[in-house]
């Protein structure tokens, strides 16, 4: 359910920057003789040559996709140049992408706060930055304008002979409302950023600058590749007056229909022909002021600060043949799955002093008789401890649990054909005194690792961990928001005994005013062709593009791609903290569970946006929303 957000005061300087082709180029970046060449990455998979999920633009000149197998693409691509997604322990291994995706997020991150959306593409609120260049060395004082800033698009600008210097006139424009010197001097800050990512990672990436997310990120894929885009108030009736509603975040499903057969909305322009009570009586309150705004280019969303992810998930398909018949070759799975999980937490309490809270697995199965064909594998959390071993029997009882919730009463065969396993609530490890007096001297990891994990969560994780969440929101208010109208979380009985001591003790340390508790937890081939000596298996993390179409339908906030959703897909038994859950992460699992998360994740958020349940949650809550 969309949510509106008024427009925040005064004007604001925010850009989308968005990697070309990012696999391809990470690919590139390891083997520069593929640079120049139409070049593909392809899913680890050997059916007909594999998915690919990056295309070069080379490649794509010759009208390679990326719904295409690599068999196809070298069809009409004969010189097409195969990369192989590199491959551990049986599975796509992303490691490479994802550090080379923070490699560039260092870089932005310097001029403002950024917010990392995907693996590839992060939100940069410049204001700070653009005001200050504006009143310290506008565009007009300067002798010289980065040349790629006269390179960018600036939409509503006439005229396509001599753009460079229509554009350099727009730099410079002495009468130029305040918002548009903003928006040049942010461009300015964004052409140099592509400039440093490029000089010292070798990617290109494209931007769009505008006075908010919504507008930059549809900026940002209008000039692709190493291009930018920017987005003068004055252009946005124009901009969205085309734009089809399907292509609107939000709009990709039954609420962009619904607009076209009800209300014959075919593009976002259409939408300001009714009135925002008309659109607040057929779509609700939310959605109707939601609609109105956006018909407008008015979004008050904010950059989160955010670089690193929500949460950790690695999964694995095994379609047809390969489904998995027993717990034995499914245990083996998933301890693969756990070892790698296990270390990403590890490296990342390590790296970032950060702790991991819940575990969750997703899987997807089906019984070999017809009985309750629609029937889904229930997702089970529980509270996570560190260490390989204690995560893999874990998530084995995880597996048991749902598996005998799954079968009932019908002992039939089963097969599952995806298995995927996250961590989440990833909160700051503590910095205080205090904490070491709450953990009697232990250390951390073994500390949580003593967690006793008798209990697993078909929804909440734990009340505890939620107690914990709610503290940590105090300094988020949007995430108060999302929580503190959980009612699955606030219902849900804490069983674990040893966490909810640490409840306690978190409540007591509140109560005398202690801060430093409340710290805790609020911290809480190398040849060119078919590299191909990996094993044969499913596709994991293979986004198709009928599922980035259908993905907007279903997001809050603007986390990108997330998303595709049936109401079939939900599971209401699941309660995981949608807002907890990165995106890019999701990005990683195989596509049958993302399609499975991403219903999740709308159905939780939904929840949390109507029902508020009461206990000790509401006691740690600051949630003034409510
Ligand atoms: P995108 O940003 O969607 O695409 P891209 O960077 O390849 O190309 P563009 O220049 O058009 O933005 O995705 C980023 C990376 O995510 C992509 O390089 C590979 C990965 N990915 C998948 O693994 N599967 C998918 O289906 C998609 C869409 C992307």
């Amino acid at each position: 359910m969309p949510i509106p957000r008024p427009d925040l005061q005064g004007d604001r300087v925010i850009a989308h920057v968005d990697m070309d082709c990012f696999y391809v180029q990470v690919e590139q970046r390891k083997q520069p003789k593929l640079r120049g060449l139409p070049t593909a990455v392809v899913q680890y998979n050997d059916w007909k040559g594999g998915a690919l999920i990056a295309v070069s633009y080379e490649a794509r000149k010759f009208g390679v996709k990326r719904s295409m197998r690599g068999a196809e693409a070298e069809m009409v691509c004969p010189n097409i140049q195969l990369v192989q997604v590199p491959v551990a322990r049986g599975k796509a291994d992303l490691n490479a992408y994802r550090s080379a995706g923070s490699e560039v997020v260092s870089i932005l991150s310097t001029k403002g706060r950024c917010e990392r959306a995907s693996i590839d593409e992060v939100y940069l609120d410049l204001t700070d930055a653009a005001e200050s260049m504006l009143s310290e060395t506008p565009p007009e004082a300067l002798e010289d304008i980065d040349e790629e800033a006269l390179k960018s698009h600036v939409l509503g600008l006439i005229g396509d002979e001599d753009r460079e210097k229509n554009v350099q006139r727009w730099f410079i424009r002495s009468d130029a409302i305040h918002q548009d010197k903003l928006l040049a001097c942010g461009a300015i800050i964004v052409a140099h950023l592509r400039g440093e990512v490029l000089k010292e990672t070798e990617f290109t990436c494209s931007a769009g600058i505008a006075h908010n997310k919504m507008l930059a990120k549809l900026a940002s894929g209008m000039h692709k590749p190493a291009q930018q885009t920017i987005v003068p108030s004055s252009a946005v009736k124009d901009l969205l007056a085309s734009l089809p509603v399907k292509k609107m975040k939000q709009l990709g499903g039954k609420l962009g229909s619904s607009l076209q057969n009800d209300l014959g909305v075919n593009t976002v322009g259409d939408l300001l022909k009714f009135s925002e009570e008309k659109l607040q009586e057929r779509y609700g309150f939310n959605t109707g002021t939601w609609l109105w705004n956006i018909a407008r280019g008015i979004s008050g969303d904010e950059v989160k600060g955010r670089v690193l992810p929500k949460s950790h998930g690695c999964g694995k398909t095994f379609p047809g043949p390969r489904a998995l018949k027993t717990t034995a070759a499914v245990e083996s799975w998933l301890n693969q799955l756990c070892e790698e999980l296990s270390e990403r937490i590890q490296l990342d309490m390590d790296q970032n002093k950060r702790v991991a809270h819940t575990l969750t697995l997703h899987a997807r199965a089906f019984k070999t008789s017809d009985v309750e064909p629609h029937k889904k594998f229930p997702s089970k959390s529980c509270p996570l401890r560190y260490g390989i071993n204690k995560i893999q029997e874990d998530a084995k009882k995880l597996f048991d649990t749902g598996l005998r919730e799954f079968l009932g009463s019908h002992s039939n065969a089963w097969r599952v054909t995806s298995l995927s396993i996250s961590a989440g609530k990833i909160l700051d490890t503590p910095r205080t005194s205090s904490i070491s007096r709450l953990f009697q001297g232990k250390s951390l990891s073994s500390a949580i690792s003593d967690a006793s994990n008798d209990d697993i969560q078909d929804d909440a994780p734990s009340s505890s961990i939620g107690c914990k969440e709610n503290i940590v929101l105090e300094s988020d208010k949007d995430e108060v928001f999302a929580h503190g109208k959980s009612v699955k979380e606030d219902d849900a009985p804490s069983k674990d005994r040893k966490i909810d001591v640490l409840c306690t003790q978190s409540r007591k340390q509140k109560d005398k005013g202690n801060g430093s508790i409340l710290k805790f937890f609020s911290g809480i081939n190398t040849s060119a062709k078919h590299a191909s000596n990996a094993p044969s298996s499913g596709s994991e993390s293979h986004k198709g593009q009928d599922q980035r179409d259908h993905q907007e339908e279903c997001l809050v906030d603007d986390h990108s791609r997330l998303g595709t959703i049936s109401n079939q897909q939900r599971d209401d038994s699941w309660n995981f903290n949608a807002e907890d859950i990165d995106p890019s992460v999701i990005d990683e699992l195989p596509p049958e569970i993302q399609r499975e998360v991403r219903g999740w994740i709308c159905s939780s958020k939904r929840a949390k946006t109507t029902k508020r349940g009461s206990s000790i949650f509401h006691y740690f809550s600051t949630d003034d929303n409510a």
